[in-house]
């Protein structure tokens, strides 16, 4: 369980969001429905090389499966708008904090959750410089200060973030976050993230272009019965109590429908604070193309389930059998099937393409001979259960002490998790390569991997490109909240 001191207050201040809000990026009567036809989230693209929008993190009013929900998101609705930018082009996102006011936290300012209303910005997985007014994401971007009671400080609402995507960027499916360390697990689990796409020469192979695209953000909004989420309590698994729902694009169990031999694609992210999934695909032909964003070498079949836990994205070609039918596509977390496949009508034949993916410089093998550093980490927990900090090489999290990195140097990690719990592993900035463990096969390029109970991820990383100060954590976000974090200086 988790001490939340300042619930009360936030308590009083929820009625006042419930106000604000309103809007909801199209998320329509129909969307609501259970077992509906898959919605899509409203998209903004880039227009000459650069993509100006505006961001507004506010509350959200809507129906979630049936229940009237009030909860923190972007624009509104269950997930924010998809970005779409091709490699080389500047995003200019301009996010507001339209929430209500609260006492200003401080990002540094310990491991317990707080400043549920202060927010920022994080772009997962995108290799762009970590310095202001790009991913730096030890900004606080506090609610406006009302006029009564006296002000109390100067404080940052409203932030213009512009981030520079590198002419070679991998392409593939990102996503956007909000980051405050203290209110990132509520926030996220809110539906404070929308999906980001990278274009590239990946997206003109003819079979690839050709495919219907389908955006897929898996999330667990953490619901109480008044339909808000307002405690660190809420986002707790109730030891006994059946898991909570996991939703799709804030529907249940929605429908994608496909005529038969049709190939769509699809961009399927766990946007979740915590459930460690298994996408199962039975009954459709299904090719691999990227993992977090970074393309395979080649398209490759999947064979089997695919280990998918909070911060990865799978981008898909998934292909329709000849024949009507109805496939469930399995979640793994024992809650059900997270979309139903409706294959019907008349027939789309297609090709399913499964030849070689174009390669980003940045994603060169890292060989045993470049390394040029090794460390060794261990993941794990201190305190009684209502007092639990998490740790990495045994201490919470502090702005205070950075590891120093040279900008170039190469690096293998072998990370020990000393806890039962999965951690999944994710490191702003810079990908990185596996070498052993994670669930996922040597040799892939992620920038999110769990680290299984009392086991071991061992991988390789290039600080190329970008000095600053970033970031790496645990994103099973409760933990990241509550100290599982370290920051970095390249310099
Ligand atoms: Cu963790």
């Amino acid at each position: 369980m988790i001490v939340n001191k300042t619930l009360d207050r936030r308590t009083l201040l929820k009625g006042a969001g419930a106000l604000a809000l309103m809007g909801g990026v199209g998320f329509s009567a129909r969307a609501r429905e259970a077992g509906g036809l898959l919605w899509q989230p409203g998209e903004a693209s880039s227009v000459g090389n650069v993509l100006d929008t505006v961001v507004n993190a506010q509350y959200g009013s809507f129906d979630l499966a049936g229940q009237k929900v009030s909860l923190r998101g972007y624009d509104g609705g269950p997930v924010g708008r998809t970005l779409r930018l091709r490699a080389g082009d500047t995003l200019r996102l301009r996010l507001k904090n339209e929430f209500p006011w609260e006492p200003s936290g401080a990002i540094c300012g310990g491991n317990v959750p707080h400043a549920l209303n202060t927010t920022n910005m994080h772009l997962h997985g995108v290799h762009v410089s970590p310095n202001q007014p790009s991913d730096y994401i030890l900004l606080a971007l506090a609610p406006k200060t009302p006029l009564s009671p006296v002000p109390t400080q100067e404080a940052m609402s409203d932030y213009q973030y512009v981030y520079k995507i590198g002419a070679d960027h991998p392409p593939g499916t990102y996503f956007y976050h909000a980051h405050y360390h203290g209110s990132v697990a509520l926030q996220v689990s809110s539906g404070m993230a929308g999906c980001l796409i990278i274009e590239g020469e990946m997206d003109r192979i003819p079979e690839i272009a050709a495919a219907a695209e389908r955006v897929l953000m898996v999330q667990s909004q953490c619901v109480g019965p008044d339909g808000t989420c307002e405690s660190y309590e809420q986002l707790e698994l109730v030891p006994g109590a059946p898991p909570r729902p996991t939703y799709v694009n804030g529907q249940l169990v929605p429908k994608i429908a496909m005529r038969p031999g049709e190939v769509q694609r699809w961009r399927v992210i766990n946007g979740t604070h915590d459930r460690l999934l298994w996408l199962g695909l039975d009954g459709l032909k299904t090719m691999l193309l990227c993992c977090d964003g970074n393309p395979l070498p080649k398209a490759e079949e999947v064979t089997g389930p695919l280990r998918f836990v909070p911060g990865n994205r799978l981008d898909l070609l998934v292909k329709a059998p000849s024949q009507p039918g109805t496939y469930a596509i399995a979640s793994g977390d024992g809650t059900g099937p997270l979309v139903t496949v409706v294959v019907d009508g008349q027939p789309k034949p297609m090709a399913l393409f499964s030849g070689a993916l174009p390669s980003s410089p940045l994603l060169r093998p890292i060989s045993a001979a470049e390394i040029q550093y090794g460390r060794r980490l261990t993941f794990g927990m201190t305190g009684a259960p209502a007092h639990t900090t998490y740790t990495i090489n045994g201490v919470p999290f502090s702005c205070e002490t950075p590891w120093e990195i040279p900008l170039g140097r190469v690096e293998e990690w072998e990370i020990t998790n000393q806890t039962n719990d999965s951690h999944p592993f994710h490191i702003h900035v810079n990908p990185f390569q596996m070498v052993s463990g994670g669930n996922v096969p040597a040799g892939r390029w992620l920038d999110t991997v769990e680290v299984p109970p009392t086991g071991k991820v061992t991988f390789r990383t290039r600080f190329d490109q970008f000095t600053g100060l970033f970031v790496f954590h645990c994103h099973t976000l409760v933990h990241e909240d509550m100290g599982m974090m370290q920051a970095i200086k390249v310099v």
